[in-house]
């Protein structure tokens, strides 16, 4: 049902209706936590919130942008359209503009344009002729779409001191004139007034008031009068400045977020009230694997005793090929591939490691990979591609690793077996039956990894995906090892500290998680010796 239908219906329903100011979408939605019936959309809270009067100060495009924002939040919304912006025919411009919104109903006073707030004391008021403001009710029923799109004749006879006889004079007229509900306005200090009117009242249309002035009296009390909708018009805004008020006079004299962390919501009560778990829901359901956010660690903390002199003062990642250092190579690549969170893992010579952007974990102390890696597992709550720092790669390999189905994700190159010192490989199905091979077209499942394996049929490149449930299951085979006091063997490593990521690997395919590969024929080079460096000089441009 939509909104307007909804306020029809309860309309219907025998008690007052209870209605809550609110002057965004936030505050609509806490209008609807605390279990009221509809929203009112404020013109005083709009226009306090935008910082200016309650004064036709802002257009109605401003309070109508307002006003959808509440929508959401799932009640009928009641807008405070003031007088209408104008004459009958902005009126007409303004009912269309509302009910294509999915606003529930309008409300619109006899003041004149433009308007002043009916409280504001000692500023000049006046009230359009009875015929003019009747004349704007009939072009609202005439412009409606649906006779449940509601029509709200408010008048501030009382307000502007005019009387009671002028009051029901008016409210007669408009009530005559086709108004769904007819509101009656006071600022008097207590109820007798509107309490007068209501037992005065001689027309079908339902009574509204807005008891801000007259405060004692109860919604039941003015249900008993004939009150059918009671609004409650600007709580929420007064409340909350309020609240910010001491929270921010706390803040500037204690200068830290503890001091009122007692009196502020958490966040996550925030994001459950703007629907973030649902937005998580949806993004699983809608967005392609590729679409969501992807970051990248790179694991630079090694030193390099094979180059010698040239990783003296800096770890391989920092090496310059023709201009540039390798890292910034690794980053372009990773960027290209759409790729902009990374990380790096620094260890040895971590200081030389200074380019700008770049999420840094210190692993100075750790002997192997997969400590290292471990470093940085605070960021592996997405999936993350992991990467050697000593690599050299096309942004394409990765391109083709983020497409790639499974939690668990190594690229494999399967031009090379045979290189002693290697991370081979050995995979169920290998080379496709006829010998040949397609780059990059294969999907296939890992079954061991290690320097020393006969009868490997590709090498891992140093490149592997991760999505959180496979970083998850990563995690838990380190951790589980860490509280056991990690001495035990992995794999080929002694100890869990001097574990390398293919050891870790392979303890976790040993355990039944899957771990798949993707093939890749060449389109990368390691830069591990003097040979590997000058070959990189040749190779990139
Ligand atoms: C509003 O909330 O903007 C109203 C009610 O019109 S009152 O401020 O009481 O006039
Ligand atoms: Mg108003």
């Amino acid at each position: 049902m939509d909104g307007k239908s909804a306020l029809r219906a309860r309309l219907a329903q025998p008690g007052p209706l209870l209605v809550m100011g609110a002057h965004n979408g936030l505050s609509a939605r806490l209008v609807r936590e605390a279990g009221f019936d509809a929203v009112w959309a404020s013109g005083f809270e709009i226009s306090a919130s935008h910082g200016v009067p309650d004064a036709n100060i802002l257009t109605m495009t401003d309070n109508l942008w307002a006003a959808r924002q509440m929508v959401p939040a799932g009640l009928p919304v009641i807008a405070d359209c003031d007088n209408g912006y104008g004459n009958a025919i902005n009126v007409i411009h303004m009912v269309r503009a509302y009910e294509g919104e999915g606003i529930a109903a309008v409300c619109i006073e006899d003041n004149i344009f433009p308007k002043r707030c009916s409280f504001y004391a000692g500023v000049a008021r006046e009230l359009s002729p009875i015929e003019e403001h009747a004349g704007k009710i009939k072009a609202c029923l005439d412009t409606r779409r649906s006779d449940d799109f509601l029509v709200i004749a408010r008048t501030e006879a009382l307000i502007a001191g005019w009387g009671m006889e002028e009051a029901l004079r008016r409210g007669r007229a408009y009530a005559d004139a086709g108004a769904d509900l007819v509101l009656i306005h006071s600022k008097s200090k207590d109820a007798r007034e509107v309490l007068e009117f209501a037992r005065r009242w001689d027309r079908p249309a339902p009574l509204v008031c807005v008891p801000t002035i007259y405060k004692t009296t109860t919604a039941d009390e003015l249900a008993a009068a004939g009150f059918k909708v009671v609004i409650f018009a600007n709580h929420g805004l007064r409340a909350a400045i309020q609240a910010m008020r001491s929270t921010f006079t706390t803040l500037r004299r204690e200068q830290r977020c503890a001091s009122v962390e007692d009196r502020i919501v958490p966040l996550e009560d925030v994001y459950e009230l703007i629907g973030v778990p649902r937005m998580k829901a949806e993004e699983q359901s809608y967005l392609p694997a590729g679409g969501a956010p992807v970051g990248a660690v790179i694991l630079a903390a090694a030193p390099s005793p094979g180059l010698g002199e040239l990783t003296q003062d800096r770890p391989k990642a920092m090496l310059d090929i023709k201009g540039k250092p390798l890292l910034q190579r690794q980053v372009e690549a990773l960027n290209e591939a759409g790729i902009k969170e990374i990380s790096v893992v620094v260890g040895w010579q971590k200081d030389a490691v200074d380019l700008p952007n770049l999420q840094r974990y210190d692993a100075t102390g750790s002997e192997g990979e997969a400590a290292s890696l471990m470093c940085a597992e605070a960021v592996l709550g997405r999936r993350t591609v992991v990467l050697y720092g000593d690599i050299l790669f096309d942004g394409e390999v990765v391109k083709r690793l983020l497409q790639t189905e499974g939690d668990i994700v190594l690229v494999v190159d399967r031009s090379s077996t045979e290189r002693p010192g290697r991370d081979l490989v050995h995979t169920t199905n290998g080379i496709a039956d006829d010998g040949r091979m397609l780059a990059g077209q294969r999907r296939d499942t890992l079954e061991r990894i290690g320097v020393d394996l006969p009868g490997a049929n590709g090498e891992w490149i140093g490149m592997l995906m991760l999505t959180p449930a496979g970083a998850q299951a990563l995690r838990d085979a380190w951790h589980a090892r860490a509280r056991q006091g990690g001495q035990a063997p992995v794999h080929e490593a002694p100890s869990l500290a001097r574990a390398s990521l293919p050891d870790l690997l392979q303890a976790l395919r040993d355990e039944g998680h899957p771990i798949h590969t993707i093939d890749t024929y060449k389109g990368w080079m390691e830069v591990d010796t003097f040979e590997d460096y000058r070959r990189a000089w040749s190779l990139v441009r």
